[in-house]
């Protein structure tokens, strides 16, 4: 298998990790959906990152379609999600805001360092800084780390990784942010997740 994309991509990077913990073994190819426009359109011509090459050469786009393929390929034992359903549907909601405030991080960076400054657009950065600030304010409220230091289990779940890739995006690029609407809770998790080595070899 192969992973196209950078790892200052949350999605790529939340690949990558799940990948590791999983123990599948994978290329990973870091190619840049801005910077490396031919090599990555000569793979996905649609151009997104990440993109997943198969062991058969079938192309995989889309971070949450890839992890369903890839807890396909391994046992159930190496499963990132709950498999009691009240734990699965607490991790669903997790991922599902973590993955909101990476959208949302995301379109905000691009709106301050992609976009002309002449065709800044107030009124979007705005809603998305909204959006940014309640989805960090409903995951304070949820991060709540069981003994084992982690929120749905007791190893490294999707819902710890997801969450971890988004704070440290918002951390290393909307630094205003960061400072001022992560609480020191969801600080002390993003750090204790980040000093575990499967994290540290994939930072960006
Ligand atoms: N929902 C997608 C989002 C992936 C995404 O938007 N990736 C960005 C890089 S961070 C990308 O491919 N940007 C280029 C584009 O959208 O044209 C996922 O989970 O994989």
């Amino acid at each position: 298998m192969k992973l196209i994309g950078m790892l200052d991509s949350p999605y790529v990077r939340r690949v990558a990790i799940s990948l590791k913990a999983m123990n599948l073994s994978f290329e990973h190819e870091k190619l840049s959906v801005f910077n490396d426009v031919e090599k990555m359109q000569a793979i996905n011509p649609l151009m997104k990152a990440p993109s997943l090459l198969t062991d058969e050469g079938i192309l995989l786009i889309d971070s949450t379609l890839i992890l369903e393929y890839l807890a396909r390929k391994c046992p159930e034992s190496c499963s990132l999600l709950p498999k009691d359903l009240d734990q699965f549907t607490k991790s669903q909601y997790l991922i599902g805001i973590a993955l909101t405030l990476c959208d949302k991080a995301v379109q905000l960076f691009m709106e301050y360092n992609r976009r002309p400054p002449e065709k800044f657009y107030q009124e979007w950065a705005d809603r998305i800084t909204e959006q940014l600030q309640v989805g960090l304010r409903l995951l304070d409220q949820q991060t709540i780390v069981n003994d084992d230091g982690y929120l749905v289990g007791n190893r490294i779940m999707q819902a710890d990784i997801t969450i971890a890739v988004a704070i440290k995006y918002i951390e290393k690029k909307l630094p205003d942010i960061y400072k001022n609407h992560v609480s020191k809770q969801l600080k002390a998790f993003s750090s204790g997740i980040e000093a575990m080595p499967l994290f540290k070899e994939f930072m960006f």
